[in-house]
């Protein structure tokens, strides 16, 4: 594997769970595969369970680590071509990248979305100068269009708490003050389409995700008709992706917040969020601290996610 953005690197998807679940019981098992090899950890912006996951299954795997906090440290990177560098960026990435590319033996990014420019985001500019310029493996720890260690992570959990062999998994989208990617709900929707899963999101109308990700999913306007029968809800705010709203806040109708009486319309279902969340908006206390809530475990499957991805990298070298 020499690229991780999105489900289809993963190639047989049942073959990628399996080795999630055997990782899982040797996390130790492979640390030969890393020796004396280090994974450069990118970061343009805030992290909590990117920045510890992605550390701790590079050491599992023997390697060593190195994180790069971009604007904190570190020189600010200019990125367009042709800029006259005037401003308060000291240094462009086109100098960067292969400078990092020296230092290391595998790449991680994360570079939101900025909602300046929908073509500069949705080309994934940013990732794929690090994947021209830097010689070195890419994988993206969140970047303009995707965040595929979340999604494998979070497949990873419905598979093992799933009860049924083909569960009704929802996402829905739920407020926030602050205009979001579309990162998440892309990746979890690409994951998701390929899953043995009956997947369903629903959001407001002007919501709608970027065909690419969203391809044949069903997509439900009442929320409450997604949610009957839902095994699993997967709560996510997103901006706006069509044009001409793109990075537009359309809503912050909070009857779309994940309730109590919202979950009681599900099978159940188990309650999912990437976190960090914001509660009372996205959801509520009582409902993120239910027993249905797999915030938590979903968090600690990112280890395992980014275990077998750096480890099929490392095989790949
Ligand atoms: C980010 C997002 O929604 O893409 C990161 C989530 C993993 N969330 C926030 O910025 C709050
Ligand atoms: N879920 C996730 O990627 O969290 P961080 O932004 O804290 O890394």
């Amino acid at each position: 594997m020499r690229t991780f953005t999105n489900v289809k690197d993963l190639g047989d998807l049942k073959a990628a769970i399996a080795e999630a679940m055997e990782v899982k019981k040797n996390r130790f098992g492979y640390k030969k595969l890393g020796e004396n090899k280090t994974a450069l950890l990118v970061f343009f912006n805030s992290s909590l369970r990117t920045r510890l996951s992605t550390q701790k299954a590079a050491m599992n795997l023997g390697m060593n680590t190195m994180v790069l906090d971009i604007n904190q440290g570190a020189w600010k990177l200019e990125t367009e071509r042709g800029v006259v560098m005037d401003g308060d960026k000291s240094e462009h990435l086109l100098e960067a990248v292969p400078v990092m590319g020296n230092f290391c033996d595998i790449i991680g990014v994360r570079s939101f979305a900025r909602f300046e420019d929908k073509k500069f985001d949705y080309e994934e500019t940013i990732l794929n100068q690090f994947i021209r310029l830097s010689g070195k493996p890419v994988f993206s720890m969140e970047s303009g269009t995707v965040h595929p260690l979340q999604a494998f992570a979070d497949l990873i959990t419905i598979e093992e708490y799933k009860k049924k062999d083909r569960p009704k998994v929802v996402l829905t989208w739920a407020p926030h003050p602050r205009a979001l990617p579309q990162a998440v709900p892309n990746s979890f929707a690409d994951f998701m389409n390929e899953a043995d899963v009956e997947f369903v999101i629903t959001h407001p109308h002007g919501y709608e995700l970027a065909p690419q990700f969203a391809r044949n999913a069903k997509v439900e306007y009442d929320q409450d008709k997604a949610l009957a029968g839902a095994d699993f809800v997967y709560a996510k705010n997103w901006a706006a992706y069509a044009d001409p709203n793109y990075g537009k806040i359309l809503s912050k109708d909070m009857s779309w917040t994940v309730t109590t009486e919202k979950m009681a319309l599900t099978n159940n279902a188990y309650f999912m969020h990437c976190l960090p969340v914001r509660r009372n908006m996205i959801v509520t206390d009582d409902v993120i601290e239910s027993p249905q809530s797999l915030v938590i475990q979903e968090a600690a499957n990112r280890e395992i996610s980014a275990q077998v991805v750096i480890k099929r990298i490392l095989e790949s070298l």
